[in-house]
């Protein structure tokens, strides 16, 4: 008698584990694919956005040429900060740095140079038309 009500009572209790697990299996998989959606519907707005790429700053520094002067015969530039020289220009003369690889013929009466300093140091500006830099058209480019 107690041999068969303890068969009987461990039946009853591994058909109940068993149908337990069974029953708790399909409950846990159904949230899964509903959580999935919203979070990958917003991926591709941000996707979409142009991104933000700064540009460079080009600063803008003002020099006059003149009869065998330039004004200021001084500048200060910036190690790898591209600059902007706007020459105004009286006669015929250069505008050298010939350190920095920077050479202009001033012909009329304004011209532009763009480039960046790529090494410190102190350099000479010069005009190249002979005579003139003994004359007094010199000047001192700093790049810090
Ligand atoms: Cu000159």
């Amino acid at each position: 008698m107690i041999k068969k009500t303890s068969a009987i009572f461990l039946s009853l209790m591994l058909a109940a584990i068993f149908s337990g697990c069974v029953s708790k299996s399909p409950q846990q998989q159904t949230p899964s694919p509903a959580e999935t959606q919203p979070s990958s519907a917003p991926s591709p707005k941000n996707a979409q956005s142009p991104p933000l790429i700064p540009l460079p700053q080009v600063r803008e520094i003002s020099v006059e040429s003149g009869n065998l002067y330039f004004k200021p015969n001084t500048l200060a530039l910036k190690l790898n900060e591209p600059v902007k020289i706007n020459i105004s220009n009286k006669g015929g003369h250069t505008f050298t740095i010939a350190d920095l690889g920077v050479s202009v013929n001033l012909t009329g009466p304004s011209a532009t140079v763009t480039f960046t300093p790529k090494k410190t140091g102190a350099f000479a500006l010069t005009c190249d038309i002979p005579g003139h830099k003994q004359a007094g058209m010199e000047g001192t480019v700093t790049v810090e």
